[in-house]
């Protein structure tokens, strides 16, 4: 093809574009919003390497994609479509036999197939600011498109592994550091790609292509690899493929690339990876806040009430996300612990490079404001209260702040438990009342649940949402009840684990069960880490609210033998079921003091633990769904998922009853209601569905636009 028929940009199809400046072809993606590699970036991609290649004068090609983020990975929403050609695999391939050599320009986060493409190209220069990473397995999958054989050689078998794996980000001087890349530096991706395809040209950027290179064997590394997944994984599917697939590098890499595909294959068919993709929509989907039909409404600052953990942990991320805030204490000392904790919540900010040193300065020197006096919080547009969860505490605070705020404020409570309805009766203006649950840690805890009381408006909710919108949290929003969606369920989960303790289960055999179900930690830890003050706490408020209704269990004497008598609060005071020496923790030797001697552990079957673990907390999710304070399925799942690790292979709670089947899920109900006590009986809307084989997402099918709804 003539060169003159290619001056300027010409395009390939609708996402692959071409020109040829001085000897260069350049090729451009543009596929928004993350320029996933779909079948028309995979064909417009080769297409555009089969002209070029064939195009006079051409002598090296240079790969850039526009928009935000260099290929993020293959186009997941194909998955499960008829294969169409050109397949990831042969693309690279074939880019990686090109004859002319090819450099590609990353930035963004190039993930998945997009840093497969970049590792099949010649050369790879990536933009400051680049995250790289092959996130596959936490899909459920592996690098299916040669990352198992091509990241090994170019940056070790061991460091591939743990990359693969975990399928962590890295930053792109890690990635240059191992190998992965071969330069970083500053500019627009095109005058990038240009400058790079010279340097190709003129050797001063050379050549590394990987089908050249071996990977050093390292037996040792893959064993290792191996033994840490038997014993912290041993439940998940991918994880061990992705083994299988990097211990295939000491072949050739054609052959390699085979024995990938056939893992690639099976991890597909897994129920984990349905599982786990459908999270990753899910997750996606609750994000969304549709623009809501009210007036316009702004959020330009914040006030925080209680300096505690939580609420310098809420202040930290308003003021990370831009907006002013105004933290009210009771005293002095509460004031400068809040403030003091926020300045290291920003130090540590600034070190992991989510906020420059100016920004810190500008917030310690204004933009957060102190005061022990409410009088502080008459400018903001949303207050959210942080104090004890204590009724008497939220109601004087709510009284004191509300007499000053501007009257169509929002007012916000950061309950973990105590019902919004309730709550909002200390509120002259309980349309303006909402709940804003946050999670601890805040930095790292990506969910925020949002509790409607009985009037709050929708003009709250919206609110509500853009704020958590701002701060780039995911949210999910739930009708009142006690202890709300994620705190019940969590509830339920450390209760089956003090009645396992009750039942005479080791506390050893317990905590693995939860690990081994796929549970970030295990009951145990998880009541330390919640706190069992506070447990006890909600369970005696429980006590005190529904009076001769409640129904007294072995989880209250173990909670008083260890809060009122042993003095054990959890990790709080260094002592709970775990004994605290600083990061290290142990199994308190004690345990038996308190449950009585525990049974051999042969006296329990570890796969019936696990799921009487799992099971627990999908019933009760589905009975919150049956008295619909849940309304939302996709809801259901992502907050199962990250606000407190259900496992996430399973999808989420309602998900894994529907991947079990209802009848299925509701047999073994019965089975551990005869076995283990009525706190297993299926509700009745379970009990409908399995007799119509119903699932939840065919019954109850999501409706996006329902996110801001009536409350009423
Ligand atoms: C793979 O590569 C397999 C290969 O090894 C082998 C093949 C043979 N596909 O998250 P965001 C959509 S597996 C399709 O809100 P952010 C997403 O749904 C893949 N769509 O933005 C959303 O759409 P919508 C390995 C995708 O800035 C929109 O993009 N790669 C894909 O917070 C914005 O997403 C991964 O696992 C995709 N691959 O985060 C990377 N990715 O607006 C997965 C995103 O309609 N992606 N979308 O809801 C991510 O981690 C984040 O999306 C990313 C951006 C960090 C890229």
């Amino acid at each position: 093809m003539p060169t003159e028929t290619l001056a300027g940009e010409t395009a390939v199809n609708d996402v692959v574009s071409i020109e040829i400046d001085g000897g260069i072809g350049l090729i451009a993606l543009n596929n928004p919003p993350v320029n996933a590699a779909s079948h028309a970036v995979r064909s417009g991609l080769w297409q555009a390497v089969e002209t070029l290649r064939k195009a006079d004068g051409v002598e090296v090609l240079a790969l850039y994609a526009k928009g935000r983020t260099f290929i993020a990975g293959a186009d997941i929403r194909e998955f499960g479509k008829p294969p169409a050609d050109p397949w990831l695999p042969e693309l690279c391939n074939f880019i990686e036999g090109s004859t002319l050599p090819i450099v590609c320009v990353l930035h963004g986060t190039t993930l998945g197939g997009g840093l497969e493409v970049a590792m099949s190209c010649h050369a790879r220069v990536a933009l400051k600011g680049t995250k790289v990473g092959l996130p596959e397995v936490t899909l459920g999958i592996l690098p299916g498109a040669g990352g198992t054989q091509r990241a090994p050689r170019l940056a070790g078998i061991s460091y591939a592994l743990d990359m693969i794996t975990t399928g962590r980000q890295v930053s792109a001087e890690e990635a240059l550091e191992h190998g992965l890349i071969d330069r970083i530096t500053d500019g627009e991706p095109r005058a990038v790609a240009l400058a790079a395809a010279q340097d190709l040209k003129d050797g001063s950027l050379s050549q590394r292509r990987t089908g050249d290179l071996v990977a050093t064997p390292d037996a040792a590394a893959i064993e290792t690899m191996r033994a840490k997944l038997a014993r912290t994984q041993p439940l998940l599917f991918s994880p061990h493929k992705c083994i299988d697939a990097v211990a295939a590098c000491h072949l050739p890499i054609l052959e390699g690339m085979k024995e990938e595909r056939r893992l690639y294959e099976e991890c597909m068919k897994s129920p984990q990876r349905a599982g786990l993709i459908h999270a990753f929509f899910s997750e996606r989907a609750v994000t969304k806040i549709p623009e809501a039909s009210q007036e316009p409404r702004q959020i330009s600052s914040i006030g925080v009430i209680g300096g505690g953990t939580m609420g310098s942990g809420i202040a930290t991320a308003a003021l990370l996300a831009g907006l002013p805030v105004t933290l009210t204490e009771r005293d002095e000392a509460g004031l400068g612990r809040g403030v003091q904790t926020i300045t290291g919540n920003l130090e540590g900010a600034v070190k992991r490079g989510k906020l420059t040193a100016a920004r810190r300065d500008e917030i310690l020197g204004g933009v957060l404001a102190g005061a022990t006096d409410h009088a502080a919080l008459a400018g903001a547009d949303l207050v959210i209260e942080a104090v004890f969860e204590d009724r008497e505490i939220k109601k004087a605070v709510t009284e004191q702040a509300e007499a000053v705020m501007k009257s169509r404020a929002i007012y916000a409570s950061n309950t973990s438990t105590l019902p919004i309805t309730s709550l909002a009766q200390a509120s002259k203006r309980p349309k303006n009342f909402i709940g804003i649950h946050f999670f601890s840690p805040v930095d790292k805890m990506m969910l925020v649940e949002v509790i409607l009381g009985k009037r709050t408006s929708d003009r709250a909710l919206a609110m509500a949402l853009d704020y958590i919108k701002a701060i780039k949290k995911t949210p999910i929003v739930v009708n009142d009840s006690r202890g709300f969606y994620t705190s019940r369920v969590v509830m339920t989960y450390i209760r089956e684990g003090l009645m396992m303790l009750a039942d005479g289960v080791p506390a050893a055999m317990i905590e693995n069960a939860g690990k081994m179900a796929g549970m970030p930690v295990g009951p145990l830890s998880l009541g330390d880490e919640v706190a069992l003050d506070l447990a006890w706490k909600i369970v005696s408020a429980t006590r005190k609210d529904l009076g001769v209704k409640y129904v007294e269990g072995p989880l209250d004497n173990i909670l008083e033998e260890m809060v009122v008598k042993q003095e054990r609060f959890g990790r709080k005071n260094g002592k709970g079921f775990y004994d605290y020496k600083g990061k290290d923790k142990s199994l308190w030797p004690g345990i038996p003091e308190v449950t009585g001697q525990p049974k051999p552990a042969e006296s329990f079957n570890i796969e019936e633990l696990k799921q009487r673990l799992l099971v627990m907390q999908a019933l009760e999710t589905a009975r919150i769904f049956e008295e619909k304070c849940l309304t939302d399925v996709r809801e259901a799942d992502v907050g199962s998922i990250l606000g407190f690790g259900f496992a996430p292979y399973t999808g989420g709670t309602l998900s894994y009853i529907d991947m079990m089947g209802t009848a299925a899920f509701v047999d073994l109900c019965k089975k551990f209601t005869r076995k283990w006590g009525p706190r297993f009986k299926p509700n009745k809307l379970l009990k409908e569905m399995a007799k119509e084989n119903a699932t939840f997402y065919g019954k109850f099918p999501p409706k996006p636009e329902e996110k801001v709804r009536d409350a009423a």
